[in-house]
């Protein structure tokens, strides 16, 4: 397996993945406040952004519109996902393996585990041998480290945070995405259980540029190796002035004022 650094998903050792498998996981709501992201080519347009790692896409899209962009964009396949229609126990269908992910491009592939879901048995099952099969194919794994389920009230608890990145570690990812824990030393705990497993924080839901450049630079502050992103960035008029700020945060170590002037500017 070549080291995680020496792969298109990282640039200096950190990840900016720009995540739009929305329309699978929320369906066409997520699309409202920016019409334009309903189209996959906008999308895959912002993803040139030099601060974008990584694409992460369902295989549909993947099919249709990466053979236009394979020179400009890396492509995460996300390999599991579900619909908001799905009203069941957290589960995720796996919907493409790491061999067709690998024969349309992919540079890298991404799994959901629901740790605590009453299905959690069969999705670790499901990633050993996405896990195995990636080592072949020798692309780096990103977890979707996200505690849910009926056992799991609270799935934002910094403990509960902690033990997810903890389980991507055991379980052999390259990459824990995990929910923002509130706070640096919340995130530093949640990293420091992650061992080798880098671990880069999930966008969430839009919020103010202050908030969640604010999150963002925590995590960073906190050891964290970067941030996978969707809402924040294409439910955005100007998508490309906020990459340039978390560029500025993540790659370049820019106190979190500079990247607020650059959205100012
Ligand atoms: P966001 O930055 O928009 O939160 O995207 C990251 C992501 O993990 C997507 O890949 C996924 O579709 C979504 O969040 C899942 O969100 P939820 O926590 O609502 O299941």
């Amino acid at each position: 397996m070549q080291p995680i650094d020496d792969t298109p998903l990282t640039r200096d050792g950190k990840v900016l993945i720009l995540a739009y498998d929305h329309g699978l996981e929320h369906g066409p709501v997520d699309f409202d406040e920016v019409p334009e992201s309903a189209d996959p080519e906008h999308v895959f347009e912002i993803a040139k952004h030099p601060a974008v790692t990584s694409l992460a896409v369902q295989k549909g899209i993947a099919e249709a519109y990466y053979p236009s962009y394979a020179d400009d964009v890396s492509l995460l396949a996300k390999l599991n996902g579900t619909s908001n229609l799905w009203m069941g126990e957290p589960d995720s269908a796996v919907n493409c393996s790491v061999e067709y992910a690998a024969e349309i491009g992919a540079d890298a592939v991404g799994f959901t585990l629901y740790g605590g879901a009453n299905n959690e048995v069969e999705m670790a099952e499901e990633f050993r041998e996405i896990h195995e099969a990636s080592r072949a194919h020798d692309l780096p794994v990103v977890m979707w480290s996200y505690p849910r389920g009926q056992g799991l009230k609270n799935d934002k608890k910094p403990k509960t945070i902690a033990y997810a990145a903890r389980q991507a570690l055991e379980l052999g990812a390259d990459v824990s995405k995990v929910k923002y824990p509130g706070s640096t030393d919340a995130m530093q705990d949640v990293i420091d259980m992650a061992g080798k497993t880098k671990v880069i924080m999930s966008g969430g839901s839009k919020r103010s540029d202050e908030e969640f450049l604010a999150d963002v630079k925590g995590a960073i502050d906190a050891g964290g190796a970067g941030l996978a992103v969707g809402r924040n960035v294409f439910q955005r008029e100007n998508p490309e002035q906020l990459l340039d700020a978390l560029e500025q945060i993540i790659f370049e170590e820019e106190p979190l004022d500079t990247a607020l002037a650059t959205l100012e500017g």
